[in-house]
């Protein structure tokens, strides 16, 4: 990593208000981050004035780059009647209406401040829904730092289980009775699925699934595997979750309208923002009403100061409505290029790797293993040296991504940033 004195001063100073210097455990990468100044488009400069592409767009979510001149203006417009109230606003029901338009089985939405709360509250209607307390989820899928869910986030070979996948905590403390409410399920595998999930059909309150989960290597899930669990939930009166924080961006209807099956609930985040702090839950009109408060208490109940706060309501409109179908198959063939450039870089640097991923998200990997899941996808520390040492080299030669090897398209990208995505990545692949 060539000097960054101004990233590393600051660097210096947070760690002594802050562990570790370090706020947001996903954006630490050693020896320390590079420092944001400002981002414009598809460019962020860092404090020290080196401006790069942007191919993180803060981990996919800003699908328009940095300050959209619409999504700006919108909250420049919102900030005049001020930011937030204790009481509901037609923001809130304009962008909750364009959702309920866009996503085929959201015949109710609400909303929260991250994805995280959006996963969280939507496991809790399906608990209150259904009555039941356990939930399944796929190993190594990320959906956020609500307990139940981060089990089996990132287990390893040590203690992920043989041959069906273990509960495995993921936060340090995470009590054995999280753990034991949660069923793990490998991607993709619909016979180990129903031999796990059988033993606590009547037990299942929901079945949680990233149609792309990103640690799990930014693999697409199968259709036979959807359609088993779509199928087995609803023969055993589980809920069917989409969590598509992230994936949301594949299709205009969301990742379920690319893979033709119907969620009970779907939870979103990230892009429906506009760049400001998100999330939602949406779906069957009937699962919903356990929120609603109108005949007296609400069966969930569901607090949150800054819920679909109007900044964030106006800036996801905006968001939204600058993102018709036209654009998003844009984003999906530029996505296309970076995936094929950059496993043409691979091979013509003569290194071991792949291109995962789909639509306008794409992740490398260190190795050349079929891809078949989290365990195909775990990286050995060779590999993980490889894609720190690979990260870096990208960010010398003005390029962004992931420090854990995932990047997105932005909607002000064309293919001159792809070729230069391609030309970095040679680059650094070559001096590796
Ligand atoms: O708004 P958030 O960050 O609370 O949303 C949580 C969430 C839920 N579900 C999915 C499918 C998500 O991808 C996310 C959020 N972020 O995923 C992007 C990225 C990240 O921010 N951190 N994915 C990750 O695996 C890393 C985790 O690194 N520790």
């Amino acid at each position: 990593m060539s000097e960054a004195p101004r990233s590393k001063a600051l660097y210096d100073r947070a760690t002594r208000v802050l562990p570790g210097g370090n706020t947001r455990t996903t954006v630490f990468v050693a020896p320390h981050p590079l420092y944001a100044r400002a981002g414009h488009g598809c460019r962020v400069t860092d404090v020290d004035g080196v401006t790069r592409l942007d191919f993180v767009n803060n981990y996919t979510s800003l699908i328009h780059g940095h300050g959209h001149p619409t999504v700006t203006a919108a909250i420049a417009d919102q900030l005049t009647r001020g930011t937030c109230f204790a009481m509901p606003t037609e923001a809130e029901v304009a962008l909750a209406e364009l959702i309920c338009d866009r996503l085929p089985t959201a015949e109710r939405i609400r909303f929260t401040n991250s994805g995280t709360e959006a996963v969280m509250m939507a496991v809790k209607a399906a608990r209150a829904y259904t009555g039941r307390p356990k939930i399944a989820k796929v190993e190594g899928a990320y959906h956020g730092s609500y307990d139940f869910v981060e089990a089996s986030m990132a287990p390893s070979p040590e203690n992920w289980g043989e041959p069906d996948p273990t509960p495995v905590p993921y936060a340090k403390g995470t009590p054995q009775g999280v753990l034991d409410d949660v069923v793990v399920i490998p991607l993709n595998d619909p016979a180990a699925a129903e031999r796990i999930l059988a033993p606590h059909a009547d037990e299942l309150a929901a079945i949680l699934i990233d149609p792309l989960p990103f640690r799990a290597g930014l693999i697409p899930a199968q259709a036979a595997f959807l359609e088993f669990v779509r199928a087995f939930a609803r023969n055993h009166g589980t809920l069917l979750i989409f969590d598509e924080v992230i994936s949301f961006r594949l299709g205009y209807h969301g990742a379920q309208g690319v893979f033709g099956v119907e969620p009970d609930l779907t939870t979103l985040g990230k892009i429906i923002g506009g760049g400001l702090p998100v999330g939602a839950v949406a779906g069957r009109a009937d699962v919903m009403a356990v929120f609603d408060p109108s005949g007296g208490k609400a069966a969930l109940p569901h607090g949150g100061t800054f819920n679909a706060n109007p900044l964030t309501m106006a800036a996801g409109r905006a968001a939204m409505e600058a993102l018709p179908p036209e654009a998003i198959d844009r984003l999906n063939a530029l996505g296309a290029q970076a995936r094929a450039a950059l496993g043409e870089a691979f091979a013509a640097a003569g290194v071991p790797g792949q291109v995962s991923g789909m639509g306008s998200l794409f992740r490398v990997h260190f190795h050349a293993r079929p891809l078949t899941g989290y365990r195909a996808a775990y990286a050995h520390p060779e590999e993980r040296a490889r894609l720190q040492a690979f990260y870096w080299g990208l960010a010398e030669r003005g390029v962004l991504i992931s420090s854990d090897g995932l990047g997105a398209i932005s909607t002000p990208m064309g293919t001159s940033e792809v070729q230069a995505l391609a030309e970095a990545a040679l680059g650094a692949l070559r001096s590796l």
